[in-house]
């Protein structure tokens, strides 16, 4: 008995993939990041949502701080540059065009703050993962901010695109609040 394969065709369903292109976002205020160098969190590139950046919610809860935006935005006295970002949720990111002017392994400084146990993040430079999950401790208060560090981080010279993505959220319904991203030698 001769088994014929079922004469169904499979259509694979077309998927329509948003890719962000180098173009499409600019560096906040013309200047391109530099690493080794300190990233405020607050300074991810000019562009549209969904193209600079995703938020899930439309306003910007904290401060008006730059141009209008979705992304949360937080005052606070003990950050540098005085902002950071706070309300952060699963699913939002952010691009930030960074030149990394000298290859090697890099520690990763970020100062964080959470009240209880925070969520995790991640770091791609042009798509690709570079420090796997981050997680956040519990700081003790939401205005308190704790130096969170992630060595090894290996990058090649060049220019690319820097996503942060938040992953999930932790016991504190949230992510964390960032100041910013120092990339120091190792
Ligand atoms: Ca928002
Ligand atoms: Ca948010
Ligand atoms: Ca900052």
């Amino acid at each position: 008995m001769k088994l014929r394969c079922a004469s169904i065709s499979l259509f694979l369903p077309l998927i329509t993939l948003t890719i962000v292109q180098a173009g499409d976002t600019k560096p906040f205020q013309g200047r391109t990041h530099i690493i080794p160098g300190l990233i405020e969190a607050e300074h991810w590139d000019e562009g549209a949502a969904g193209v600079a950046y995703s938020d899930v919610d439309p306003e910007n809860k904290g401060e008006a701080y730059r141009e209008a935006t979705e992304v949360d935005i937080e005052k606070r006295s003990d950050a540098s540059n005085g902002h950071g970002i706070g309300w952060t949720k699963a699913g939002e990111w952010l691009i930030y065009t960074v030149e990394v002017k000298e290859s090697g392994t890099y520690c990763i400084e970020m100062p964080v703050a959470s009240k209880k146990k925070g969520g995790e993040f991640m770091i791609e430079f042009n798509g690709k993962d570079v420090t796997g999950e981050i997680s956040v401790p519990d700081t003790g208060a939401w205005t308190k901010l704790e130096m969170l560090t992630h060595k090894d981080v290996k990058l090649e010279a060049g220019t690319y695109q820097m996503k942060v993505t938040m992953l999930r959220e932790g016991p504190s319904t949230s992510i964390a609040d960032i100041d910013y991203f120092k990339f120091v030698k190792q």
